[in-house]
């Protein structure tokens, strides 16, 4: 087991969560420079405030509304997000009917089996891309290229929690709806996706759950409009302007901690 982080300490959840990427590099499951991408997001989720904001919410509607209308809906998983949220986004593809494909920029054999096992025993019934990657994005150099011909290659719709920017630009070339989930509203993921949910996964996963629920009873028209009037552009600035006003305030109130003595 991980390191001992007592539940008093005032950093406890965000602590908890560096021990789940450490425990997911131990095991085999998370890249080494997965630690590196996580310590990028929780400099943006200070900045944020460590909850999730209203542009995001925003976002999380549209990127439900688009799942379900969805004709093959796939999320993909990557090191990071089988540490983080193994349970929550083997619920999320169950509610939404989506399908898993494990899909990985440092792609190797091993960790690729682990991921998919590691998903099998949160409940998933079927996960792509690991033995049946033949087919290949294309202008797509990474690893990333190799995907199933019955998932994220034919998909119309893609959640890609987490993401280094390439692979987002290539899928949108070829035509499908990108959901990102990125805490950096600046990456080249978050301003190349069609949607950026800027939240943490580990958020912004169990709200998606609630919301796939709560808008599953929703009629197909109403999902078209919330897809229909959801500007990405627009929300990217909403979370811009949400750090820049939250920065600005502590600016001028202070930031300084106080303590009894
Ligand atoms: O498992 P692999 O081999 O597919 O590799 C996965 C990583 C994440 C290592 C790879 O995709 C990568 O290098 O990604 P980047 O380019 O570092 O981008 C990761 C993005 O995710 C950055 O913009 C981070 O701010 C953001 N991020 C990090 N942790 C979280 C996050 N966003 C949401 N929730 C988080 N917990």
């Amino acid at each position: 087991m991980g390191f001992h982080i007592p539940k008093t300490h005032p950093r406890y959840e965000s602590l908890k969560l560096r021990e789940k990427i450490i425990e997911g590099y131990k095991s085999g499951i998370t890249a080494i420079q997965g630690l590196i991408a996580h310590g990028r997001g929780e400099c943006f989720d200070y900045l944020i405030g460590e909850k999730t904001i209203p542009p995001a919410i925003k976002a999380m509607r549209a990127a439900i509304a688009a799942m379900l209308l969805a004709k093959h809906p796939v999320i993909s998983v990557n090191g990071n997000v089988a540490a983080l949220v193994p349970d929550g986004i083997v619920k999320l593809a169950k509610v939404l009917n989506a399908k898993l494909e494990v899909n990985l920029f440092y792609r190797t054999k091993e960790r690729e089996l682990k991921i998919k096992e590691l998903l099998e025993r949160c409940g998933a019934d079927e996960v792509l891309g690991v033995d049946d990657a033949t087919a290949t994005i294309p202008e797509l150099f990474s690893e990333r290229r190799r995907v199933s011909p019955r998932g994220i290659y034919i998909a119309d719709v893609v959640l890609v929690p987490l993401e280094d920017g390439d692979r987002t630009e290539a899928l949108r070339k070829m035509g499908k709806t990108v959901i990102a989930i990125d805490l950096n509203p600046l990456s080249r993921t978050s301003r190349a996706a069609s949607i950026t949910i800027v939240d943490n996964v580990v958020r912004a996963v169990p709200k998606m759950i609630e919301l796939a629920k709560e808008m599953k009873s929703v009629s197909k028209d109403e999902l078209r409009v919330i897809v229909d009037s959801y500007d990405n552009d627009e929300v990217l600035r909403e979370a811009l302007k949400y750090i820049a006003s939250r920065l600005m305030e502590l600016a001028s109130k202070g930031v300084v901690l106080s303590f009894k003595t």
